[in-house]
């Protein structure tokens, strides 16, 4: 076990440095516009039993319905959510603001007693739709009744993930590597937590009865299940372990950056701004993510040189000495990042046309991009299968915004890649963690009914079946890392197979002690 060393301010990905309280969240394109003008809404009403910036002391039926979606929701927290520590004091951050410059306070919480609350960016005065048929007419405060299908749809369906990643993630506390682990852990779930609340806000405030059944079914769904399963493949996977915990946060948590960034350019300002609130908590999920898979590198690269063994793929001897093999490492990201692709749907898709057109969903960073934001005559080149093989072929744009979105995701996850390899060639390693092809191993869209290798290479299901093994976790693989899996709760301590972060949360020293454990 290793110490944690003493803070200092290194951070890694740009939106990761966002996520600290004091500095300013990277996602808000206006933000100092926004703040001149909304200083009002900044500050969170915690006078109601459901905190929040959108005056619902004066909306009596909304807080109503959502007073009586709370039991329901501390129900499922206490059936789904984090399995044990529920007693515990956990050092979280809780926003009280949705000022960038600096929105959140921490404090040891009871979880149960999280104030989970709803939260909104500032209304951006004169604000247009800024893309879609609809480019340049006044967004919408209410839901326009044509839209109102698909925006449910869409709204309910980014609901359903929130809770279903709690639901994956709740053994996790009983084999955490550390008490900072463990607190992190319990931050992104009470997060995802408040992230769901934010959805329901939406379906009872502006979808009547049927926004409260489709609440009241966000509640009822459970990840996995065989009769009512969560609604999108990688939600209904298993988390069994750390390692996976970290792959989840960088590349799932990813996707959820992408959807919430494309929901933030909506011509429905309440969801608009709902998402670019949520972004600014979602860039901590990811710093876990990326930071998380940096310290297993690490550890593996320190342990490797300490034991002076050259060949990183030596399997069995780099397991002995209790850390993760660069091979398996890469194994798990091979399976994370091609569940997440399969996230973003179809890559011709005339349900995202739709949602453009209408003026509910763009792409990601759309006020930034150059075009007529309409895209009439744009064409777009997609990844396709012709005659047995990948080629890329121009579409209309409009119908290839999912692979655009797609597109826009592998690039920002690339920079982790960059990362993490630096970290193996600084310690002398020829090893590079990779993305496999986005034909590898899909279950959505052009190549779902094939099987490539990482490389791209199509093979057929004989040769898929006999070296799955090679590019996807087996059991075996499996049992080794369940095997490292053993809870680490001194302060200050860690398992064997991860190093210290560079930095502590809310920069506390080393032996901070985030989590008190209660049982
Ligand atoms: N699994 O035209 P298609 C996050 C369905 S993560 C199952 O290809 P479309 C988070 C699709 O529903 C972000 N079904 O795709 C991360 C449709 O069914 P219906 C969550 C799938 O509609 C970590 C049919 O196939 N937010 O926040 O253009 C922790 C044809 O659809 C899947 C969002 O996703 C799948 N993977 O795009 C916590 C944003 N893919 O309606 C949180 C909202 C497709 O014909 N969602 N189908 O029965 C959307 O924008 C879009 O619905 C999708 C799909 C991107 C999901």
């Amino acid at each position: 076990m290793a110490g944690l060393v003493p803070p200092i301010h290194v951070f890694s990905l740009d939106e990761e440095k966002t996520w600290m309280p004091g500095t300013r969240p990277g996602m808000t394109e206006n933000v100092s516009k926004e703040h001149a003008m909304n200083v009002n809404i900044m500050n969170v009403d915690y006078s109601t039993k459901i905190p929040n910036n959108v005056n619902l002391s004066e909306d009596r039926q909304v807080l109503k319905a959502l007073e009586g979606w709370h039991p329901g929701y501390m129900d499922w927290w206490s059936d789904m959510g984090p399995e044990g520590f529920q007693q515990s004091l956990v050092y979280l951050r809780t926003a009280y603001s949705v000022d960038p410059r600096g929105w959140a306070k921490f404090d040891y919480v009871k979880m149960p007693e999280y104030r989970w609350g709803i939260l909104l960016a500032p209304q951006e005065e004169n604000r247009v739709i800024p893309f879609g048929e609809n480019f340049g007419k006044p967004a919408w405060q209410e839901v326009p009744g044509e839209h109102r299908a698909t925006l449910r749809r869409l709204i309910v369906i980014q609901g359903d993930t929130e809770p279903a990643s709690v639901e994956q993630q709740r053994h996790l506390g009983k084999t955490a590597p550390s008490l900072y682990d463990l607190r992190n852990l319990f931050q992104v779930n009470v997060e995802e937590g408040r992230h769901l609340w934010a959805m329901v806000y939406l379906l009872q405030k502006y979808f009547g009865r049927d926004g409260r059944e489709e609440a009241d079914e966000l509640l009822r769904r459970r990840s996995g299940d065989a009769d009512s399963p969560r609604m999108l493949g990688a939600f209904n996977e298993a988390t069994p372990d750390w390692l996976s915990f970290f792959m989840f946060t960088y590349f799932t948590d990813r996707d959820g950056k992408m959807q919430l960034h494309s929901l933030a350019q909506s011509g429905f300002d309440p969801l608009s701004r709902t998402c670019r609130f949520m972004l600014t908590e979602e860039a901590h999920h990811m710093f876990v993510g990326e930071t998380g898979i940096s310290r297993v590198v690490q550890r593996t690269c320190e342990a490797m040189k300490a034991a002076g063994i050259s060949d990183p793929t030596d399997i069995a001897k780099v397991r002995a000495l209790g850390v993760i093999d660069l091979p398996t490492i890469q194994k798990k990201l091979n399976l994370h990042y091609s569940l997440s692709l399969d996230l973003f749907g179809s890559e011709v898709s005339t349900n995202a046309a739709n949602a453009f057109n209408a003026g509910i969903k763009g792409r990601y960073k759309e006020t930034q991009i150059e075009d007529d934001h309409q895209l009439k005559n744009a064409t777009y080149p997609v990844l396709k299968l012709v005659d047995g093989v990948i080629k890329r072929v121009d579409e209309p744009a409009l119908t290839a915004l999912n692979m655009r979105l797609r597109d826009d995701y592998t690039q920002d996850c690339v920079k982790g890649l960059l990362r993490w390899n630096k970290i193996i060639s600084l310690a002398g390693y020829n090893f590079k963690l990779t993305l496999p092809n986005v034909a590898f191993h899909r279950q959505i869209g052009e190549f779902r009914d094939i099987h490539a290798t990482p490389d791209g290479v199509l093979i057929d299901d004989a040769t898929w079946n006999s070296r799955k093994g090679e590019w996807l976790p087996s059991p075996d693989d499996g049992d080794f890392i369940s095997s490292l899996m053993k809870p680490v709760t001194e302060i200050g301590q860690f398992a064997s197979w991860i190093s210290p972060p560079k930095v502590g949360i809310d920069n506390k020293p080393g032996d901070f002690e985030y989590v008190k454990i209660e049982t």
